[in-house]
C-alpha cells in the first residue's frame, strides 16, 4: 500500500497505553501495533526537506485543492428553530452557537440522509475546476464521523437515515482515483461530543478513540493527506489539546504511513507543527517563512452548507485569489458545503467551472501549476509574477491604458529572452527601464480576472550542485558548549526537530544540551541570500567569521534573518551555535535568494571545513 520512504532512522513511537473501556479489542489498534518503545533522546522527528522531498512534491506541484465540508450539520442546512419559534443561522458550528441540546442534535441527525451525494459529480466539479486534490471533513467538532466508524456508534453509518450500504468516504476515494485526484480527510480534534474530551484526566480515554479511528481512515481509504482542525485553546468544551499531544500524534501517524502529508493543526498551528502552514480566509502578501503553506478558504462565507448565505464570491475574485497564492510558492484550498442531501450548490459549481476555463485557457494552467514564487523580482501592483524554470508568469489584473507599460523591478541580474501574451498574438515589447523592465503590449487584456504574460528570462549563471558532505557538528552535553564534545561527526544538513522527547544521540538528554557546527557553505549563486535558522532554543551564526544571526536567549519557536551575500563557488566559512535548555527542542538552517527557491540549505552546498 505504501511504498517505504527513506527516513530519518528514528526510535519507534510510544502509543497512549491508557485503554479505552468503551471500546472493544478489535476496535484498538493494539499496542503492539505500534512499538511499545517510548521515543525518546535520540529521536529527530524532522523527516525529511518539505520544500525538495519526493514525498510532497505533488503538494507544491498541484498548488489547487478543494476543500468539503459536509457533516451532521449539513442536515439543518444553516438554520434552527428554537423552543420559542426564533431562527438561529449558522452552519458547521450551529450546535453550539444555537445551543442545541446534545439529545436534540443527535435527533436530527438521525435523520440525516445524504441519499444524492454522487462522488463522482463532486470529483467533476473539482477537476472542472482545475483542482488536483480533495481534502473532505471526516470528522468535524461536532464529533459525528462521515465513515462507518467502529469506535462509536456516532457516525453516517449507525446514527441516520442513510443507507447503509454506503460508504461516502469509500464512494469519493474510489471516485477521486479513478480522476487521477487525491484524497485527504480534515479531522477535528476538538469533539463536542465525545464525554472523555473535555477533562484532562478522561482526556486519554478519547485520545485512544481518535488514534483508533485515525488508524481506520489511513489503512481503509490510504488518504495523502491529513487535515487537522480544532487543535486551539478553546472553551465549551475546554480543549485540552498540547503541542507535546501533537507531537505524539504526528509520530503515530508518520509511523502509520510515513508519505503522509500533515498540516500544522496537528500540533498548535505553528512553523514546526507538520509539514505546512494554514492561513485561513486570508492570503500571505507574501512567502511563508520555514514552511509551506495553504490558504483556505470559502466560496461565500459558510463552510458548511448555510441556505442563508448566497454571498458568492466572483469567478474572477477567486482566479486572482489562487494566482495570489500560488505566486507566493503557496496553495489553495477552495471549500464547497454540500446541503441536507448532499448535492453541491449549483452556485459553487458554476463559479469552479469558470476557474476552470480560465486555468484552460490558452496555457494559463502554467502560470499556476507548478510554479512558485516569482524570486527575480518584486511583487508587483499590478497583478503576480510566479516562476517556474526559465519561465515568468505575469498575471495582470491591471492591464495598462494603450501604449501604456508594466514595471517589473528585478531582485538580481537576469535577461529576458522571450515574452508573449497567452491567447493572443499581440507583441509585447520588453525594455531594460531603471531597477528592472517595462513590458509594453500592444493589444488588449485576454479576459476580466487577469491576462497572463509569459516571459523567457535567462536567470544568469547558477554553479553545478557542490560536492559537500555536510558541516562538522560537535554535541555537547550541557547548555554552554563546554568542555569536550560528546559527540563529534558530519551532519549532512541542519535540519532537526527534536522537540519534547528527542536530542541529537541516545546519551545526550532531550534538554540542556547545545550544539555547534562548522565549516563552509557553499552557494550555486552570486546572490545576496537569505538566510534563516528555525529554532527553539538559543542560535548564533557567524559567516566568514562575521556575526549575522543571534538569538542567544530562551525562546519558543522562531525564524531569525539574515541577508548575506554569497559568491557562487565559494566556500563561506559558518559556524553555528544552538542551545537548548528545556521544552521544545528545533533546529534548521534554511535559505533562499532571487533564483533559489527557499529549502534547508542541502548537503551538497555543506562542507565539514
Ligand atoms: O472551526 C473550524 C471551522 O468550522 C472550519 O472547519 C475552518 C476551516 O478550516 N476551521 C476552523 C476555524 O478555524
Amino acid at each position: 500500500m505504501h511504498t517505504p520512504h527513506a527516513r530519518t532512522i528514528r526510535r519507534a513511537t510510544a502509543f497512549p497505553l491508557v485503554v479505552a473501556a468503551a471500546l472493544t479489542a478489535a476496535a484498538l489498534p493494539s499496542a503492539s501495533a505500534a512499538s511499545t518503545e517510548a521515543t525518546g533522546p535520540g529521536t529527530d522527528y524532522a523527516v525529511d526537506d518539505p520544500f525538495t522531498s519526493d514525498r510532497t512534491s505533488w503538494f507544491r506541484q498541484d498548488r489547487f485543492g478543494m476543500f468539503i465540508h459536509f457533516g451532521a450539520y449539513s442536515n439543518l442546512e444553516g438554520e434552527y428553530t428554537r423552543p420559542d419559534g426564533t431562527v438561529c443561522r449558522n452552519a458547521e458550528w450551529i450546535q453550539r452557537e444555537c445551543n442545541i441540546p446534545k439529545e436534540e442534535y443527535e435527533k436530527q441527525a438521525a435523520t440525516f440522509n445524504p441519499a444524492d451525494f454522487d462522488a463522482e459529480a463532486v470529483v467533476n466539479a473539482a477537476k472542472d475546476a482545475g483542482m488536483r486534490y480533495i481534502v473532505v471533513t471526516s470528522k468535524h467538532h461536532d464529533g459525528y464521523a462521515m465513515w462507518p466508524t467502529k469506535v462509536n456508534s456516532w457516525n453516517l453509518r449507525d446514527h441516520s437515515a442513510f443507507d447503509k450500504n454506503r460508504d461516502i468516504l469509500a464512494e469519493l476515494k474510489q471516485a477521486a482515483d479513478e480522476a487521477g485526484i487525491k484524497l485527504g480527510f480534515y479531522y477535528s480534534i476538538w469533539d463536542w461530543h465525545d464525554p472523555d474530551f473535555p477533562d484532562r484526566a478522561t482526556f486519554p480515554a478519547y485520545e485512544e478513540r481518535m488514534y483508533a479511528q485515525l488508524k481506520e481512515l489511513v489503512d481503509n481509504y490510504d488518504p495523502e493527506l491529513l487535515w487537522f482542525d480544532g487543535e486551539w485553546d478553546t472553551d465549551r468544551p475546554h480543549n485540552p489539546w498540547t503541542a507535546r499531544d501533537g507531537e505524539r500524534l504526528e509520530e503515530y501517524l508518520r509511523d502509520l504511513n510515513p508519505e503522509l502529508i500533515v498540516n500544522n493543526r496537528v500540533g498548535k498551528r505553528r512553523v514546526t507543527d507538520g509539514d505546512y502552514g494554514t492561513p485561513e480566509q486570508e492570503i500571505p502578501d507574501e512567502p511563508v517563512d520555514g514552511q509551506l503553506w495553504e490558504s483556505c478558504m470559502t466560496l461565500n462565507n459558510s463552510w458548511g452548507y448555510a441556505r442563508h448565505d448566497q454571498n458568492w464570491k466572483s469567478s474572477a475574485s477567486l482566479v486572482r485569489n489562487l494566482l495570489s497564492t500560488s505566486s507566493r510558492s503557496g496553495n489553495y484550498l477552495l471549500n464547497v458545503g454540500p446541503d441536507a442531501r448532499g448535492r453541491v450548490p449549483a452556485p459553487s459549481v458554476e463559479r469552479l467551472g469558470e476557474m476552470g476555463d480560465w486555468l484552460r485557457t490558452a496555457g494559463q494552467g502554467e502560470a499556476v501549476y507548478g510554479v512558485a514564487y516569482g524570486g527575480l523580482v518584486e511583487q508587483p501592483e499590478w497583478g503576480t509574477v510566479s516562476r517556474k524554470g526559465d519561465k515568468l508568469y505575469a498575471a495582470v489584473t491591471q492591464w495598462p491604458e494603450e501604449g501604456g507599460s508594466l514595471h517589473v523591478t528585478a531582485r538580481t541580474g537576469f535577461d529576458v529572452t522571450g515574452a508573449r501574451v497567452l491567447g493572443s498574438d499581440q507583441e509585447v515589447a520588453v525594455t531594460e527601464a531603471g531597477d528592472g523592465y517595462d513590458l509594453t503590449p500592444t493589444g488588449a487584456a485576454t479576459n476580466e480576472a487577469a491576462t497572463v504574460i509569459e516571459l523567457t528570462v535567462d536567470p544568469g549563471p547558477t554553479a553545478a550542485p557542490g560536492e559537500g558532505s555536510g558541516l562538522k557538528q560537535e554535541v555537547f552535553d550541557n547548555p554552554t558548549l563546554s568542555g569536550a564534545p560528546k559527540l563529534t561527526r558530519t551532519d549532512p544538513t541542519v535540519n532537526h526537530s527534536w522537540k519534547y522527547t528527542g536530542s541529537p544521540a541516545a546519551d545526550i538528554p532531550a534538554d540542556s544540551f547545545s550544539v555547534r557546527w562548522t565549516g563552509s557553505i557553499e552557494p550555486r549563486r552570486t546572490e545576496t541570500y537569505t538566510l534563516s535558522t528555525l529554532s527553539d532554543d538559543n542560535v548564533r551564526v557567524w559567516i566568514d567569521g562575521e556575526p549575522v544571526i543571534d538569538n542567544w536567549s530562551p525562546h519558543e519557536s522562531h525564524i531569525d534573518e539574515a541577508q548575506v551575500n554569497l559568491t557562487a563557488g565559494t566556500r563561506h566559512s559558518i559556524k553555528i551555535e544552538y542551545v537548548e535548555q528545556t521544552g521544545e527542542a528545533h533546529m534548521k538552517l534554511l535559505w533562499s535568494s532571487p533564483g533559489q527557491e527557499q529549502q534547508i540549505v542541502p548537503r551538497q552546498q555543506l562542507h565539514p571545513n
